[in-house]
């Protein structure tokens, strides 16, 4: 099973701040749900508390919240008790749609070393923040595809990255 990450992160890696994410960017959610829509989603409990309430289960997709709490239950949600119980699942096929990991940190922290893509949306904003992005080290991940920066009608700069793993 192919795993892959996708973020949207500021200047400075911030992809959150107190259970938000501190901008507006509509091509961005037109991009996450494009390269998602289909596939699996995987999130943790505070991402999925995050979602709109009308976004809850993500339509389209299977949804997937990890949490350590065996009492915890939502509609439209698959629940798995550890990372590893949902990624160990899909065995050592490579060659079916990658699990799309979609947050928050401490997810994207505890799944970066099992992925082989990462689908970074680069924000040009500076921001403050609580939660950040897992560094990218570029002895490890190679760009694969990137577009040009172009510019919101939110008036926001954003790119597109995406990564692969150096083989
Ligand atoms: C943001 C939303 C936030 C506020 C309002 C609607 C990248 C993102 C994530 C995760 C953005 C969000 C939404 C937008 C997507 C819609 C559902 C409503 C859909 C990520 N690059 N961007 N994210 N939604 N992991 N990576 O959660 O969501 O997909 O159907």
């Amino acid at each position: 099973m192919t795993i892959a990450l996708i973020w949207a992160e500021a200047r400075g890696g911030v992809i959150g701040d107190a259970g938000t994410i501190p901008w507006h960017l509509p091509e961005d959610l037109a991009h996450f749900k494009e390269v998602t829509l289909g596939g699996t989603v995987v999130m943790g409990r505070r991402t999925w508390q995050s979602l709109p309430e009308r976004f809850r289960p993500l339509p389209g997709r299977r949804n997937v919240v990890v949490t350590r709490d065996a009492a915890w239950s939502a509609d439209g949600a698959e629940i798995a008790h550890s990372l590893d119980e949902i990624l160990d699942a899909g065995g050592s096929d490579d060659t079916s749609a990658p699990v799309w990991v979609i947050g928050g940190g401490e997810i994207y922290a505890q799944s970066l070393a099992r992925a082989s893509r990462l689908e970074v949306t680069e924000v040009d904003l500076d921001v403050a923040g609580d939660t950040r992005a897992p560094t990218i080290d570029h002895a490890v991940w190679q760009v694969a595809h990137e577009t040009e920066w172009v510019e919101s009608r939110t008036g926001t700069r954003y790119r597109f990255l995406s990564y692969e793993r150096r083989r």
